[in-house]
């Protein structure tokens, strides 16, 4: 494996501890340490986003390219640079050590001058990813559709008022539904990137409604018709690239799916920079997807908090991810979801091997989020105190107000007649953000988790 475009990675990076003077080794991540009686690559499922990492140069709205990467040269070859492309992130992958990756059609396939085309180059790179897959053990988490980037997709693809931009949409998710089955993948999302507006003055709310809702249903049928068996996932984003995005947060989008008759059909790939747009935290989209039984997956990132944008960067914070993961184990974990780092490095990051500092950094805090999760849980007193909290409910009158059986007036009676009188407790918020210090802390400070390579 020596060689290849990242030379300076010889073999694929491996567990060496928390005072590991080697910064191209894992402090945390252990692919097999069994946590709550599962391997740490089973609870995270972690994948590598070829969009951020493999088909962006680092250029933003002021600069060009800063990024060393050859294959997005202009005068290339199309074929040549994709599976140039291909490669390297396989390497990269392989090289890493982690068990997945996703990608939209045209991070990997050029989309030449016809759709005919652009799909006879799919199925040449999907032809190509199937080799990589069965030499590496790299699987696909998820596979998807740019429906954003090309003028065509100016005003969104199901929401176009232009039906023949929904068609166009229709083609492009067929094709990758049909590309991530062959491939084995276990989700297919689905990210509305320009379904809103830019101007009300302009739009239509409830046509473009009733599209969407046309679409999901199709790509839901159509998912039945092949028998695909992944799990088809909605992102939620509050805006950007549009001022107003319709799949704003977890909650619109669960409210969107009831609506619709779509429930069951669809869960959520949740992403932490997302939640803090839409105003929430990462914490909160995660429980409430939980909540009502529509986690699929994660997009893993941070946001920067005096930056309103997407600014995707890697995620460093254990105390920010200690808490979804906490959620997360809690619900019974990822199924068929996984951590994909939809992640940039910053434009200044050029080196090639900042691409793996990047990566070692995120999947160790997630790791050491992941532990400091287990520990609440093995801990117990944050559920125990949770569940204290609303005893009345499992009591008599708790069950009598839920089954039914008692009106607005038996509960006015009982309240007149003096036999209910409700005294305010405490919730104990200041001490069990304390609970979680001490979980958050002892996992850092005792030997047993901070394990030596
Ligand atoms: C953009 C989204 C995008 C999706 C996939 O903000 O995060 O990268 O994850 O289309
Ligand atoms: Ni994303
Ligand atoms: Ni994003």
């Amino acid at each position: 494996m020596d060689g290849g475009f990242f030379s300076g990675v010889v073999e694929p990076i491996r567990f060496g501890g928390l005072h590991s003077p080697d910064p191209l080794t894992y402090k945390v991540y252990e692919p097999d340490r069994l946590v709550l009686g599962k391997r740490m690559e089973e609870h995270l499922r972690i994948g590598v986003c070829l969009w951020h990492s493999f088909a962006w140069d680092g250029r933003d709205m002021f600069g060009i390219g800063t990024l060393d990467r050859p294959w997005l040269d202009a005068g290339r070859d199309p074929m040549d640079a994709a599976r140039e492309k291909m490669a390297v992130a396989f390497e990269f992958i392989e090289k890493l050590g982690v068990p997945y990756y996703c990608f939209h059609d045209r991070d990997v396939a050029p989309e030449g001058a016809s759709f005919a085309e652009f799909r006879s180059n799919m199925d040449a790179l999907t032809e190509d990813a199937l080799g990589y897959q069965e030499r590496t053990g790299a699987r696909l988490l998820w596979g998807t559709a740019n429906l954003f980037t090309h003028p065509r997709y100016q005003a969104g693809a199901a929401t176009n008022p232009d039906p023949e931009v929904f068609a166009y949409a229709a083609a492009q998710v067929r094709m990758m539904l049909d590309v991530t089955q062959r491939l084995g993948g276990t989700n297919y999302v689905l990210w509305g990137g320009r379904e809103g507006y830019d101007t009300l003055l302009n739009t239509d709310l409830r046509r473009e409604g009733a599209q969407l809702a046309r679409f999901l249903h199709l790509v839901a049928e159509h998912k039945h018709r092949i028998g695909f068996e992944g799990t088809l996932l909605i992102e939620p984003k509050p805006m950007e690239p549009t001022k107003h995005q319709y799949d704003y947060d977890s909650a619109t989008v669960h409210g969107f799916l009831v609506r619709n008759g779509l429930e069951g059909e669809y869960k959520l790939n949740i992403e932490a920079n997302h939640a803090t747009l839409a105003g929430h935290s990462f914490h909160h989209e995660v429980a409430y997807a939980i909540a009502n039984g529509i986690l699929g997956s994660i997009d893993a990132n941070r946001g920067d908090p005096q930056n309103g944008w997407d600014t995707d960067q890697f995620p460093n914070s254990v105390d920010d991810l200690a808490l979804p993961l906490y959620e997360i184990l809690r619900g019974g974990g990822l199924t068929t979801g996984g951590f994909n780092f939809d992640a940039k490095l910053r434009r200044q990051s050029s080196d090639r091997d900042d691409l793996f500092h990047a990566h070692i950094g995120g999947i160790d805090a997630l790791a050491q989020g992941l532990l400091a999760a287990a520990a609440m849980i093995e801990d117990g007193r944050l559920a125990e105190l949770k569940g204290a909290r609303y005893a009345g409910w499992d009591g008599p009158l708790g069950s009598e107000i839920l089954g039914g059986s008692a009106s607005l007036a038996d509960l006015a009676d009982r309240v007149e007649a003096g036999g209910i009188d409700p005294r305010p407790r405490s919730g104990r918020q200041e001490y069990l953000e304390s609970l979680v210090n001490q979980q958050v802390w002892a996992v850092r400070s005792n030997g047993a988790a901070a394990r030596e390579g």
